[in-house]
């Protein structure tokens, strides 16, 4: 059954390892943002090692997509960072915050996956501000505007006790973070009973907080990922409002269930229109980018008609 909440977009996929100016495997997983009239791509790639660095491309409609000459982002040679980089850094999301952007990542080590915290304001430079989480966490976005005087983040921790879940966590000042708890839970026999994560960071609409997280179901063949939505209240974004019962995007395509990773739709990034929708980018099957738009009312309605319980 297609998708009756994401369009693709007929040129899918728009980005692929064949565009990229020097050596990679794959293309995928991209945070994207609106700067300077223009669109703004960080995307993952693998390469030959099988560890992963960051590239940077750029568009003027949010579809066709040109590369950098170089990496945006690569492991840090700099002091404590390179220590927990070595094994590559991967997934960045971006939120644009009070004048800056920050660029949050997974860093991975001998010592496990954290979550490195980095920040640009013209995207030519960039400058590591601090690891925000110990191992072992992947999946963090932060919220695009402080919430009751705090800063705001969607991440989820690593466990082997309950099935990988979505916290919430808040800040003095994007370094410290605290007064933790967990707000969606997978739900058992459903498309994402095995683990779900944080994907794009959230969009702020008239009634809550809209978060596009994936889901992962396991089969006899191998694990599915999925995107769902799930609406914060936007004082109180701890609070759930709803989560749709229903995905809004599965593998489907050709490029999406074969790759380096099959079977795999999974976001980083979401940029709002004016015009109510919303441009929604994914790594298909962890190989090649995609996009697609969304009108942004019927995934709020979604999450308000249609929901299942949040833990
Ligand atoms: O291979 C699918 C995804 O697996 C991991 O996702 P999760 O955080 O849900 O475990 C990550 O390695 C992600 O990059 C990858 O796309």
């Amino acid at each position: 059954m297609k998708s009756e909440y994401v369009r693709r977009y007929e040129g899918n996929p728009i980005l692929t390892k064949e565009d990229i100016p020097y050596p990679v495997q794959t293309v995928h997983n991209a945070g994207v943002v609106k700067f300077d009239g223009r669109y703004v791509m960080l995307f993952r790639s693998h390469l030959d090692t099988g560890r992963s660095i960051i590239g940077l491309a750029e568009s003027e409609d949010g579809f066709n997509f040109k590369s950098r000459p170089a990496p945006f982002m690569v492991p840090s040679a700099e002091p404590v960072f390179c220590e927990y980089e070595e094994y590559g850094v991967e997934d960045p999301r971006i939120t644009h915050l009070e004048g800056a952007y920050y660029i949050t990542y997974s860093a991975y080590s001998r010592h496990g996956v954290r979550i490195g915290l980095a920040k640009t304001t013209d995207f030519q430079t960039v400058e590591r501000v601090a690891f925000i989480t110990q191992a072992d966490y992947r999946n963090v976005v932060i919220f695009p505007e402080k919430v009751n005087g705090r800063y705001a983040r969607l991440d989820r921790p690593h466990s082997d006790i309950s099935p990988w879940s979505i916290w919430i966590s808040f800040s003095p000042d994007l370094i410290h973070w605290g007064d933790s708890r967990v707000v969606i839970k997978p739900v058992k026999y459903h498309w994402d009973q095995m683990k779900i994560g944080p994907g794009a960071p959230p969009i702020r609409t008239d009634k809550g907080w809209l978060n596009i997280y994936h889901g992962v179901f396991p089969t006899m063949d191998g694990h599915v990922y999925r995107l769902g939505v799930a609406l914060h209240d936007l004082n109180h974004p701890a609070k759930v409002l709803g989560v749709g019962d229903r995905w809004i995007l599965q593998p489907e395509d050709t490029w999406e269930l074969v790759g380096y990773v099959h079977n795999v739709v999974f976001t980083c990034g979401a940029v709002p229109e004016d015009d109510g929708t919303l441009k929604l980018y994914w790594g298909g099957a962890d190989k090649v980018i995609c996009a697609g738009t969304a009108v942004i009312e019927e995934l709020v309605e979604l999450c308000l008609t249609d929901s299942r319980p949040a833990l």
